[in-house]
């Protein structure tokens, strides 16, 4: 067992002896038929990559694997990022690993808990600002232009690198590509990530095909829908509440090159379909994980799909992230007395 850089060694060159690695990658490719009957019946299959299961249960391990790595050969002793919270769960996992400081700047109060309490058990130093992440990003910028420390954003292209094995891993899994892949949009990476990994396995004609690459911005956060930065964006699925996305131009070239598109889903949207993924397939993800899937369901009552199309969702975190939401979307824990007839009163079995 090696992580995504070994696994990879070609497309990601770093010498052997700088590797910083938690093991990440070769997450399930699950199909989910249940899924598919409820959401779009003429698909052939549906698949969701389970990033969650990644070891810091998102998909940020895989850019941070490489990240840090090549900080780490370059003799830095310290990264730091600003962060919606996946990145700086990573962030802080893979300094550890590595023995160098991390620094993050998040949001005060948007972050989801589980993120946080990754952060701090790690031993990053962490720090609350009152404001959002685009404030965060600015200032963590200007600090890693001072040459402080080692920018681990995903400005910083090696985050990128890491990141398209998934597509990689989608690939030789099937065989071939999917026609469609929904995804999460927040910065950007991961789309402009994913369309650069399907490109380089197109090129090398281990794929005779590449997706449509199809991003899901929030409702409240969707400047690249909208067309323009959103100052105070606001949505339920904090990891995606990103008024200026890093990525931005990038994945615009990624949705026309794809001939895809990126069009936004509502909290509501985001909530059915975060919900459907946990109560038709028992698999658990973070809200803004659903918003590939919300975007699908969203398509499909379009017509969009032909008989015969391979879709895969990107599942990007872990629900244990934010067990909050989960049980605030929940039927209502009910307390009885222990005795057999109060519980079997409540069961009604
Ligand atoms: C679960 O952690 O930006 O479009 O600072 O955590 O590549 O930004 C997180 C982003 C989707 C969006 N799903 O991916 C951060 C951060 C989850 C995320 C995204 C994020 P990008």
């Amino acid at each position: 067992m090696s992580g995504i850089i070994q696994k990879y060694h070609q497309y990601l060159p770093i010498d052997e002896q700088h590797i910083v690695t938690l093991h990440e990658g070769n997450t399930p490719l699950l199909p989910v038929p249940r899924l598919r009957d409820a959401i779009c019946p003429k698909l052939a299959q549906l698949y969701l990559k389970l990033e969650g299961l990644n070891p810091t249960g998102s998909f940020k391990d895989r850019g941070m694997t490489y990240a840090v790595s090549k900080a780490v050969a370059q003799g830095s002793k310290a990264i730091i990022c600003a962060s919606t919270g996946n990145t700086s769960a990573a962030a802080a996992a893979y300094a550890a690993r590595a023995g160098i400081k991390a620094y993050v700047l998040i949001p005060k109060g948007k972050i989801a808990l589980g993120k946080l309490s990754q952060a701090m058990i790690h031993g990053a130093k962490v720090i609350a600002i009152n404001g959002n992440f685009d404030d965060a990003l600015k200032i963590v910028l200007q600090i890693a232009a001072q040459g402080g420390a080692t920018l681990v954003n995903s400005v910083n292209p090696d985050r990128l690198e890491g990141q398209k094995t998934a597509a990689f891993e989608i690939c030789d899994v099937l065989g071939s590509a999917p026609t469609h892949h929904m995804i999460p949009v927040g910065n950007a990476g991961n789309i402009t990530a994913y369309w650069k990994g399907y490109c380089e396995y197109f090129r090398e004609g281990k794929i005779t095909s590449r997706p449509r690459m199809m991003g899901f911005q929030a409702a409240g956060s969707a400047p690249i829908v909208d067309g323009k930065i959103i100052k105070h964006p606001k949505t339920i699925a904090t990891a995606i509440m990103i008024g200026n996305p890093a990525s931005w131009k990038a994945s615009l070239a990624a949705r026309d090159e794809s001939e895809g598109l990126i069009d936004k889903v509502t909290d509501r949207e985001i909530l059915k379909a975060y919900k459907m993924i946990a109560c038709l397939e028992g698999y658990f993800c973070e809200p803004s994980s659903a918003a590939g899937v919300a975007g699908l369901i969203k398509y499909a009552e379009r017509g969009y799909f032909s008989k015969g199309d391979v879709v895969v969702c990107t599942l990007t975190g872990h629900g244990l992230k934010d067990p909050d939401r989960a049980i605030e979307v929940s039927a209502k824990l009910q307390t009885v007395r222990p005795t057999l007839k109060e519980v079997l009163k409540v069961l009604k079995i």
